[in-house]
């Protein structure tokens, strides 16, 4: 098995986020305090991780991580109840994505990893923060629109989300946050809920930064789809790469990619979004850029490119899928490394919250027993 350190390919992290310029909400021009540089990201266990999530997400997170960034993760099972869900698959979720972000790199004495509704406070913070938004403002975010369309009941948790996010966020004074490109209006609130609540009860919270990915690793798309990106909870599996497919289902999937009927490999996202994808991918894998790829295929169509394609994934991804399988073998070590992720994250929470209710108002029986 190769060490993690072959599998996590040093980037200058600067040169590889962008922080969205000419956003108005999210300029911190106006905060009088400087807050140290923290960063937050969280991720929910709706299903095993896909490309997407990884390339995404967790890549990055352990790029930070390795360049000595301070980060937290939460899983967000809270999150993860907003849409239809069963209980025994939820804590199956929960274990299989504690396992895939050790096997991708999380190193939990660097950065911990606590699970979401193991901090009360997440809750009672969204509470607070719901009573300084209004309905108008979540009506609006397109990810309720998105998501209330596939179900037949629309429960209240789906259109607050987003709140909670916000209290995710700010519990913890991040002051960035790597994202999609699908969750910039989703931050965006945050920001804003931020700045409401310092203007009325006074300096609290930071102003977050977004930060998002320079390169195609912030919509990798559907394989089946490319209007679409890669979802967990999209019905269909051939659609997106799970970090546990066999090499035989990678080369599948791949080879059932949606290309179109031009054989050339081109990066041309606009006009040709499934051979781009590919391309798109091909690059995050090899850590070079689509052009490069596009150089280094120019005598393959693309059913033999989709080949050359397949065998770099499976070298990047059997390693990570065979840690997978060893750490759930472990249930203890995983609950412990969630209890450690715990403790750390309720530290921060209980002085958050502390602090918080004195500036609403709510301290009354802070000091007796
Ligand atoms: N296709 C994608 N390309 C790049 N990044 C992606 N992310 C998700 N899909 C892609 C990033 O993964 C992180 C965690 O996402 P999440 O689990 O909190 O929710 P999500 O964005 O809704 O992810 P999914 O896979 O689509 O899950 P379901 O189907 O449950 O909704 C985020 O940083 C996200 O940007």
């Amino acid at each position: 098995m190769r060490g993690l350190s072959a599998l996590v390919k040093p980037i200058n992290a600067c040169q590889k986020w962008i922080v969205p310029a000419g956003i108005t909400h999210f300029s911190t021009k106006a905060q009088p305090k400087q807050w140290p540089r923290k960063i937050i990201s969280g991720i929910q266990p709706t299903g095993v991780l896909h490309i997407g999530n990884y390339f995404g997400a967790v890549q990055r997170w352990v790029q930070m991580q390795e360049s000595g960034e301070n980060v937290i993760i939460f899983l967000a099972d809270l999150h993860s109840m907003t849409m239809p869900y069963e209980p025994a698959q939820l804590r199956e979720n929960i274990y299989e994505l504690t396992a895939t972000l050790l096997a991708c790199g999380i190193d939990t004495k660097k950065t911990p990893i606590f699970l979401q509704s193991t901090i009360p406070q997440h809750a009672e913070l969204c509470w607070i923060l719901s009573c300084l938004c209004t309905m108008l403002r979540l009506s609006h975010l397109p990810q309720f629109k998105e998501k209330s369309a596939e179900v037949k009941d629309i429960y209240t948790g789906l259109f607050m989300y987003p709140v909670l996010q916000a209290a995710d966020i700010l519990m913890h004074k991040a002051t960035h946050v790597p994202c999609g490109e699908d969750q910039l209006q989703q931050l965006q609130l945050a920001a804003h809920l931020a700045k409401v609540f310092n203007t009325k009860f006074g300096e609290t919270f930071p102003i977050i930064e977004p930060m998002i990915g320079q390169d195609a690793s912030g919509r990798i798309r559907s394989l089946r789809d490319p209007s679409k990106k890669q979802s967990k909870s999209d019905p269909s599996d051939q659609s997106r790469i799970i970090m546990r497919d066999s090499p035989a289902a990678i080369r599948k999937k791949i080879k059932r990619a949606i290309t179109d009927f031009t054989s050339e490999v081109t990066y041309d996202p606009e006009n040709r979004p499934g051979v781009s994808n590919l391309v798109g991918i091909h690059a995050l894998v090899k850590n070079v850029s689509p052009q490069e790829i596009c150089d280094q295929s120019k005598e393959l169509d693309t059913g033999k490119y989709k080949l050359v394609l397949a065998e770099d994934l499976v070298s990047l991804l059997d390693p990570i899928r065979l840690k997978i399988e060893d750490y759930l073998k472990n249930r203890d070590y995983l609950d412990s490394v969630l209890k450690e992720g715990r403790d750390v994250a309720a530290q921060t929470a209980e002085a958050t919250m502390k602090e918080v209710k004195s500036r609403i108002g709510v301290n009354i029986l802070q000091n007796c027993r």
